[in-house]
């Protein structure tokens, strides 16, 4: 039998009919880098509640787990060969998949900024390419980086101590003379009950999560970086969505980066919360204290163009003040 045209439409309009039905709701598996009971997820959990109900029949979000559904330094790779879909994750925990993710420690200006000034779209093409990611958003900031020890300094020297890291403090670390030993968060309480370490580099919150406050003597101020904490998706899976999906996942991103003022109150808090908890704060001179911090940028940067010249180069200036 020969087909008229409007049969051929009929059977293209009937065909769209049936796509868009099941095109309708997609369900997106996250994971996290870090601990379940932790600030980073306890604030991204309401998120999880309110993009569900809002994303019914367009997006929804399968929370699977933290640390015991997948070990920290694997959630990177497992977004890069869509494993998972989303991971909230650092760039110190996925240097495996490209060295530059580290290199996000390294912003020192606000995330609002850095989707203006172009900041994003940079890291984005670098993620695409090196990552098979997109760079959704990111959930933190406002928190700097410190040392905790349990030996007590008066000068920025680490030398005779071992401290535990990740990528981000490890040439800033040396450079102060630290022996260094790298961990995921999850081991830190027990490196530091049997000695393993005399100290560890955390941000200015979050230490009381894993109960490290029990094993802290000091903190050095001032803090320097600011702890990077995203949400990135697998690339093909962020392809994948429609142009609805797309939107309704960008909206949902927005409104958490929107939320990035309580970080600043948190600090405060957590400052004051360390001091009651009798950890005692080693701070150094003005001019010691700007050098310190001086010196964990130039170090910090020195390291990002050993080892992604270009990218450095193309970062740098997107970063900074
Ligand atoms: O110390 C760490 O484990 C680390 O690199 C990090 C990064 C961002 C937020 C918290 C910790």
């Amino acid at each position: 039998m020969k087909r008229k045209p409007w049969m051929q439409i009929g059977a293209a309009l009937m065909l769209g009919l049936a796509s868009s039905v099941w095109a309708q709701e997609t369900t997106l598996r996250l994971v996290s880098s870090f601990a379940e009971n932790g600030i980073y997820v306890q604030r991204l959990q309401p998120w999880i509640a309110k993009f569900n109900a809002e994303g019914k029949g367009v997006l929804q979000i399968n929370f699977i787990g933290g640390p015991k559904a997948m070990p920290s330094f694997e959630v990177g790779n497992a977004v890069k060969t869509g494993v998972v879909d989303i991971a909230l994750n650092t760039g110190a925990f996925y240097t495996n998949v490209m060295p530059e993710a580290d290199f996000l420690k390294l912003t020192q200006i606000t995330v609002a900024e850095q989707r203006k000034n172009g900041a994003f779209d940079a890291i984005n093409r670098v993620w695409n390419e090196k990552g098979n990611m997109q760079y959704l958003g990111r959930m933190v900031e406002s928190q700097p980086f410190h040392i905790y020890t349990n030996k007590k300094i008066d000068k920025p020297d680490l030398n005779g101590q071992k401290i535990r890291i990740t990528p981000v403090y490890r040439d800033f670390f040396q450079a102060l003379g630290a022996n260094v030993i790298t961990t995921p968060p999850g081991e830190v309480y027990t490196a530091l009950e049997r000695g393993v370490v005399d100290g560890y580099g955390w941000p200015i919150g979050g230490i009381f999560d894993l109960n490290w406050h029990e094993k802290t003597k000091f903190r050095v101020d001032p803090g320097f970086y600011d702890a990077e904490v995203s949400l990135i998706m697998n690339l093909p899976a962020y392809k994948r969505l429609s142009d609805a999906q797309r939107a309704f996942l960008n909206k949902q991103v927005l409104a958490l980066e929107a939320e990035n003022t309580f970080w600043v109150k948190f600090a405060a808090d957590e400052t004051a919360r360390q001091a009651k908890a009798g950890i005692q704060t080693i701070a150094f001179d003005a001019a010691t204290s700007k050098a310190f911090r001086d010196k964990a940028y130039e170090v910090g940067w020195a390291g990002a163009a050993k080892q992604s010249p270009e990218i450095a180069a193309r970062f740098k200036p997107l970063f900074s003040k």
